[in-house]
């Protein structure tokens, strides 16, 4: 019988090929076995009270308590969105209190204090004759304060356009605080409440915007201010990337609070003496999933790989360490790493894995944690076994870290300076009014085993960057793209000829890597801005948005918030929403009466670019008579 081919990344299927060979078991040989369960997949199982579970099928339309179908996929759907926001925002809420911690002389220091004053002017805190640090810690109680503050609303950051505010305002989603909005999904889902699904569809899209605008933004804005705001660096990515005479230590997870101190005891003389010691060269670490973009972006560690590649990570025999803070994080990492020496271990109380090695990560201390953490990695590389040891030879370079000020700092290379002030996004409106380029698209979210790994990445954003349209990227989509070479200079070659032009004029990638998940908050500032310099709403640019790949409960927020920021959005994947008739219809048709764009599902990649592209060109047309 021949092999499926499951990834269209060669490294991906050497190790899924060692699997068979070690005898043991990744994510793709579960997914053979694993029958998703019809009811789920349509999302018409409720399981909210104990009544039921509930199913609907044509002889039982209607749950015990009279729920309908549509009454269940939104409740469902609904949660979802909950789950997403509450990861998202925690994260944001996290790095909120390591601001409050920071010190001049501790662990945690302001990096950009540029960005801290900005903050600090936009929430009206006294910035004159006082110390960083206290104002550092009143912009951190601001910040924490929009999570949980009982009156009035979020505090939008000014680069969302007041037609876009306006929208919100009229369909009443305008978030009142983070938590508040998550809580409210999980009274109004409660058995007995929103019986609706319009209704839990809006309550819906509030949360979501709570996420974007609201958790995710301050979690970007408030990392950049602890360990500087991304510029763009070098790098390499994929497997590839791990030592054979190091020892290996995976950053894997998603708070860069974690990862910046392990980057900083990676490099302490007294643990490369260690590492010496224990008869390695050095020290390598490489990041997987949001981590890897976090570090990457700011100091160019390298990325092993994306979603599903966590376990072939292990299985390379040659890592000695893996380490996780939150999200993402398989629980099959455990079992896996018993069969090889690696160490698996577990640092937050908030994701405690079975049978992990679990050193809490001590924030307080946070360097020594990270060095003790790191030290284990290296007393372990004793316990490497050559004979197990497979490291492929694939890695390609890439160009990471174009937060929004990088972007506006590139472009500045062909401001005109007779008529152009410096520092504005200027230069990009004049691109896409002029139709250089043709419009953009950000193409974002995970790995999902429904679809052939990164095919559904790579194959989208070739035949978009093909068509001049400019491609940014986040999680791991742009790990994808990294491992791809899309994010090497290079690629420019696989662009249109406008494209192409700006690629070279403004050196840049055609594609370009925005950073981690929560980072979707920096595309939403540069179409925000974008969209104000031409002072139109957000939904009139040609901006399109896809997930070629999603898997996560953060994903179905993210969507939402994307599409309710009015910017039209492609899943790859289904999501569970095709057993509720209405709820499906609101999604992927009213919604566009509401915020001005909506869902598209397609899971061939190339059909689903040809529709953005078309969509794309629509809106040319509108801006075009406008201009
Ligand atoms: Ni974000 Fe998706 Fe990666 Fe996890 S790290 S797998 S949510 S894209
Ligand atoms: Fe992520």
């Amino acid at each position: 019988m021949e092999e499926k081919v499951l990834s269209i990344d060669s490294a991906t299927n050497e190790l899924i090929k060692k699997a068979k060979e070690d005898g043991v078991e990744t994510i793709f040989d579960r997914k053979e076995n694993m029958k998703p369960c019809p009811m789920g997949e349509k999302g018409i199982c409720c399981r909210i009270c104990a009544m039921g579970p509930c199913r609907i099928t044509p002889k039982t339309p209607r749950g015990l308590c009279g729920a309908t179908a549509d009454v269940i996929v939104s409740r469902n759907f609904a949660r979802m969105v909950a789950g997403g926001a509450a990861a998202h925002s925690d994260h944001g809420r996290d790095i909120a209190h390591v601001l409050h911690m920071a010190s001049k002389d501790g662990n945690y220091k302001v990096t950009d204090e540029v960005k801290l004053m900005e903050l600090a002017k936009r929430w009206k805190i006294e910035t004159e004759d006082r110390d960083v640090y206290d104002i550092a810690h009143e912009v951190a109680e601001f910040a924490l304060n929009e999570f949980g503050k009982p009156f009035g609303t979020l505090e939008f950051p000014p680069s969302l356009p007041e037609q876009r505010e306006k929208v919100w305002k009229d369909l009443n989603v305008v978030p009142r605080s983070i938590d508040r909005e998550v809580v409210t999904i999980m009274h109004s889902t409660h058995v007995g409440c929103t019986a609706d699904a319009d209704s839990m569809l809006n309550i819906s899209m509030r949360t979501a915007i709570s996420d974007g605008w609201g958790g995710s933004y301050i979690a970007t804005e408030l990392s950049d201010i602890l360990f500087g705001t991304p510029v763009p660096r070098e790098t390499e990515a994929n497997l590839g990337v791990l030592e054979e005479n190091q020892v290996n230590i995976i950053l894997h997870g998603h708070e860069p609070s974690l990862s910046e101190m392990i980057v900083l005891a990676a490099e302490d003389p007294e643990l490369l003496a260690l590492a010496k010691e224990v008869g390695a060269d050095g020290i390598n670490l490489a990041g997987m999933c949001c981590t890897a973009n976090e570090v990457t972006m700011r100091h160019g560690v390298k990325i092993a790989g994306n979603f599903a590649q966590q376990e072939l990570a292990i299985l390379t025999g040659a890592v000695e360490a893996v380490i996780v803070d939150v999200q993402c994080i398989f629980p099959a990492l455990a079992p896996l790493a018993d069969c090889y020496h690696t160490k698996f271990i577990t640092t937050s109380p908030k994701a405690r894995i079975t049978g992990a090695t679990h050193i809490e990560f001590d924030e307080e201390k946070a360097l020594e944690s990270a060095k003790q953490i790191v030290k284990e990695a290296i007393f372990n590389f004793k316990n490497r076994k050559k004979e197990k040891v497979f490291i492929p030879q694939t890695k390609s370079h890439a160009v990471v870290g174009y937060s929004t000020k990088a972007i506006i700092n590139q472009l500045d290379k062909v401001v005109n300076s007779h008529i152009d002030i410096a520092g504005t996004v200027k230069p990009l409106a004049d691109c896409i009014t002029s139709g250089v380029l043709r419009g953009a698209a950000g193409i974002v979210g995970c790995n999902n085993p429904k679809v052939k790994h990164d095919y559904g990445h790579i194959e989208m954003i070739k035949e978009l960057i093909k068509n001049d349209v400019i491609v940014v990227t986040t999680g791991c989509a742009a790990q994808a793209a990294a491992k791809a070479g899309l994010l090497s200079k290079d690629a420019r070659k696989l662009a249109g000829k406008g494209l192409a032009t700006v690629c070279e004029l403004v050196d840049i990638p055609p594609v370009l890597h925005m950073g981690s998940c929560v980072d979707i908050s920096r595309i939403l500032e540069l179409v925000g801005l974008v969209a104000k310099h031409l002072n139109v709403d957000i939904s009139e640019l040609p901006v399109v948005g896809a997930a070629p790949e999603w898997m996560s409960e953060k994903a179905v927020s993210i969507g939402t918030y994307v599409v309710a920021s009015g910017i039209d959005t492609w899943l790859g994947v289904a999501p569970p929403v095709t057993g509720g008739p209405r709820v499906l219809e609101i999604l992927t048709s009213e919604m566009e009466n509401m915020v001005g764009a909506k869902f598209f599902v397609e899971p061939d990649p190339v059909k689903a670019a040809h529709q953005m592209i078309e969509r794309i060109e629509q809106k040319r047309k509108g801006l075009e008579e406008k201009f």
